[in-house]
């Protein structure tokens, strides 16, 4: 390579860093301003945010499968990449024509701010951290770039080459400077964003009112004692989590509000401290998302606490032709469940606690809807700021504008937990173990199938309810080979789980689980 053509070479490279390093600090220091503006509105979570919420299912579908519950770190990852790519093009261009660049900066920036005055929610400041960020990235490409090594031919009046070498070295202290700004405000967004972590604060001192209704003791033998079985009680910190949010809301509990309006005699708001004033309910019940596919773990059982839905509909009334309640988050995710499934005496909660705790901010603090029977698209709005009462007829839900049903009961599912697929067990006695649910309706029989033979019957562990998850065990004299097993329950409606293999999309999947494995 000549000495002309690798001057160039470097000096593009350190352009295109310039440009890296532009885009970094512009990121840092609009999530530095977003801590004070709204967690929401740093431009990477609102542009994120809007890229889920456009996002057509299939590939939505394609996401959960393929990142399972890390979709959303692959989504933060994606977008670093593509902002990189994007910013070093811009660093080479603006090194020629610095309208180019400069150019390429505010559109990222104006789309960081569009995206962010656009959420749900959001406040007349939320263009700000997008705005400060991207003047302070300007700034910054500009400096470095003026310090471009190469960017001056050497002039005969130079006194010597050195001229060059301090020409690197300034552009270095300049790129350290700007790397060191952006890791400065990113840390400093990181602190301050914990310092003011009012929510997780309050959250933890937070004590829950005692129930007015205790959950029913667990019976003696609700477990089945396989072991490598998953437990009845998911633990909160292992209960799945499915949301569209990027960031998670944090929702002041002394300022949360919920109404309830629509097709009402009466329009109802409550507070908080209405919610534990109030007559509390405890109740056991398996939360399932429509997006688990057959033997899938996106399914999980807490004993909530809460004020039946029943209970503030009772003080609304709603109207004869009303038939649906539409529930809205605080970050615009909205549900349609049934208006019934909202009256009957199943125990529909306005809930406040899981497992003894109050809800983690993962999954709804400081309240969320848990209904009974239903997949979560349609009934478990975390972050639950208002019910609409109306009809199917003139309202839709989030889900339901991107392809999936307006109605979602849960279908009856049961899966093999151990052993785990393509285990290898020794011949003679094998403890099989798993999990079956078909909530409101409970679970009667599970059976299971080695290779092509009958099927036979597995052994119930005890039921908690109708509405909680049932295990079952079943033991199989394993003979040398390699086997397949597969699983099927029975609801008390007498409904055997079928074998036919449906989608998730549009109402959640069907077939029967079965696995392989090797017996030695
Ligand atoms: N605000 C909000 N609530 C939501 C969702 C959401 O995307 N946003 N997803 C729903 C879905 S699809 C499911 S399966 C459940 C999951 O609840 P979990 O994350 O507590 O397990 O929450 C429901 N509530
Ligand atoms: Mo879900």
């Amino acid at each position: 390579m000549s000495a002309v053509r690798r001057t160039w070479v470097i000096s593009a490279l350190l352009a295109a860093l310039s440009g890296i390093l532009a885009a970094a600090t512009t990121l840092a220091v609009a999530q530095l301003v977003a801590v004070v503006v709204s967690p929401q509105a740093a431009p990477l979570i609102a542009v994120g945010g809007a890229f889920i919420d456009a996002t057509p299912p299939a590939l939505k579908d394609f996401a959960i499968a393929t990142f399972g519950t890390n979709d959303k770190l692959a989504l933060l990852i994606s977008m670093t990449v593509v902002i990189a790519v994007v910013a070093a093009v811009a660093g080479v261009l603006a090194r020629r024509r610095w309208v180019l660049g400069a150019g390429i900066v505010l559109v990222l920036a104006a789309v960081g701010a569009a995206a962010a005055a656009t959420r749900p929610s959001a406040s007349p400041f939320a263009v700000v951290p997008s705005i400060v960020g991207g003047a302070v990235g300007l700034v910054a490409l500009r400096i470095l770039l003026s310090r471009l090594p190469g960017r001056r031919a050497p002039q005969p009046s130079d006194r010597d080459s050195s001229d060059h070498g301090l020409g690197r070295r300034s552009f270095l202290a300049a790129a350290l400077l700007a790397a060191a700004v952006a890791a400065a405000a990113g840390v400093g967004a990181q602190l301050l964003a914990s310092a003011t972590q009012t929510v997780e604060a309050a959250r933890r001192v937070l004590r829950l009112p005692a129930p007015f209704r205790k959950a029913a003791a667990l019976p003696a033998g609700v477990e089945s004692g396989v072991s490598g079985s998953e437990p009845f009680v998911t633990p909160n910190d292992g209960f799945y989590r499915i949301d569209t949010a990027l960031a998670i809301p944090q929702v002041d509990a002394d300022s949360w509000r919920l109404r309830v309006h629509g097709l009402v005699e009466e329009e109802v708001e409550i507070s908080f401290q209405d919610l534990l004033d109030a007559d509390l309910v405890e109740s056991w019940v398996t939360l399932t998302c429509v997006s688990n596919v057959v033997g899938g773990d996106l399914a999980g059982n807490a004993k909530w606490l809460g004020l039946p839905i029943r209970d503030l509909l009772a003080r609304a009334r709603p109207t004869a032709d009303a038939d649906m309640v539409l529930s809205t988050s605080i970050d615009g995710f909205t549900a349609s469940t049934p208006l019934a499934a909202l009256m009957d005496d199943r125990d529909a909660l306005l809930a406040i606690g899981m497992n003894d705790e109050p809800l983690p901010a993962v999954h709804g603090y400081p309240v969320r809807m848990v209904v009974p029977g239903l997949y979560g698209f349609v009934s478990a709005t975390k972050w639950v700021v208002d019910l609409e009462v109306t009809r199917y007829a003139d309202a839709r839900a989030y889900w339901t504008d991107r392809g999936w049903s307006e109605k979602g009961p849960i279908k009856t599912a049961s899966r093999i937990e151990v052993p785990g697929p393509f285990a290898r067990v020794p011949a003679g006695q094998v403890a099989i173990g798993g999990t079956a649910w078909a909530q409101q309706r409970g679970i009667t029989a599970v059976e299971v199938q080695v290779d092509d033979g009958d099927w036979a019957p597995a052994t119930l562990a005890m039921e908690a309810s109708v509405d909680t998850w049932r295990q079952w065990s079943f033991f199989w004299d394993a003979t040398p080979g390699t086997h397949q097993l597969t699983v099927r329950a029975t609801d008390a409606t007498g409904e055997v789980q079928t074998a036919e293999r449906l989608d998730t999309v549009p109402d959640g999947a069907t077939g029967q689980h079965s696995i392989s494995l090797t017996v030695e």
